[in-house]
């Protein structure tokens, strides 16, 4: 079919007037251009919990062959905890609903070759069969079409430093604003605006709980020096709160103690990426990939091992939710 016909039938499974809970069927297919894996379609049907995943960390968040290693060991942790883990990706301009390993391996091994796929980037790589890694937007977006209620990430995007001026916020915070969806990460990183983020968040109508504290979590590291409204202190909790709401839900879970980065060592290689991606002129999309790339070198892998290191923990808080969620479900 046209491009544009793929895009225009897209759209009509998009609208929000039609049910868009659950539409994965036994063909492992939502509608004729989702396709969902069999064992998600299974889990789903059941109403068994299922945890959502997003592919950006994996093609442009994390080097080869740690993203894979990664990937493979997040998606573990949910299948331990009780889950079936769904990775979300485009794979020749089919969005794709739970990975199987050689297309988990295919997107690692092709990391930023993969064309990164935020919400409006969704009818561009369908339309012209591309391979794309969606960012938490766009992942939102498949989960709650596919009726996934929870989605685990490490950091999501935010308003950006200057963003007063360059307008750079990302469209993981109006996405938040308009998807039921609850979105797990240990916060957002330094290298964004943190409490402008916060006050977009609210703006959004944004609900934001922190784990077990009252401050946001700034990724490497527990604290950002700013309060969150809400606080929880079990996967119960979490999965109270999320279902009393209409909008997303940002649960903000700090990376655990013994694995926090060294908040000097990070907030200097922040410092000095910034600076770099600014004589570069480095901006829009491919400012927050830079950026994670800089940091993680610049620390001579210190950042890494965190970064891997929190999105294990995040997959295990979000899978605890997820159970939770599907218990009060059934
Ligand atoms: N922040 C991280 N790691 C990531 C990302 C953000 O600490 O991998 C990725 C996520 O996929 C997120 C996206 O949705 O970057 C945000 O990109 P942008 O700033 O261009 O909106
Ligand atoms: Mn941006």
């Amino acid at each position: 079919s046209s491009a544009l016909a793929r895009i225009s039938n897209l759209q009509r499974h998009i609208d929000p007037t039609e049910s868009n809970h659950n539409k994965g069927g036994s063909d492992g297919f939502c509608g004729d251009l989702i396709k969902i894996s069999p064992e998600v379609s299974e889990a789903l049907s059941r109403g068994d919990a299922v945890v959502a995943l997003e592919s950006t960390i994996i093609s442009h968040g994390m080097p080869y062959p740690l993203n894979l290693e990664t990937a493979k060991e997040v998606e573990a942790i949910v299948r331990t905890n009780g889950a079936v883990p769904a990775t979300i990706a485009i794979l020749d301009g089919i969005p794709c609903v739970g990975l199987s390993m050689e297309e988990l391996e295919r997107l690692a091994i092709l990391g930023k070759r993969v064309q990164k796929t935020a919400r409006r980037d969704i009818a561009l790589v369908v339309a012209s069969r591309k391979n794309g890694a969606t960012t938490v937007s766009a992942s939102m977006f498949f989960a709650s079409m596919v009726g996934i209620p929870v989605f685990v990430t490490g950091g999501i995007g935010g308003v950006h430093r200057h963003g007063e001026h360059t307008m750079d916020i990302s469209s993981d915070l109006t996405e938040l604003g308009r998807t039921p969806v609850a979105v797990v990460s240990a916060g957002v990183k330094s290298i964004l605006d943190i409490p402008r983020t916060l006050e977009y968040l609210e703006t959004q109508g944004v609900c934001v709980a922190a784990y077990k504290t009252n401050e946001f979590p700034a990724f490497f590291t527990e604290t950002s020096g700013c309060k969150v409204p809400c606080r929880v202190d079990g996967p119960e909790d979490y999965a109270n709160v999320k279902l009393k709401l209409n909008t997303g839900v940002l649960f903000a879970v700090p990376i655990p103690k013994e694995h926090s980065a060294s908040g000097s060592i990070i907030e200097s290689a922040i410092q000095r990426a910034l600076k770099e991606a600014r004589d570069k002129n480095i901006t829009g999309n491919a400012e927050t990939p830079f950026l994670l790339s800089k940091v993680n070198e610049l620390t001579g892998g210190a950042s890494l091992a965190a970064n891997m290191a929190l999105v294990k923990n995040n997959a295990l808080v979000g899978t605890r939710i997820a159970v939770a969620l599907a218990q009060l479900r059934k």
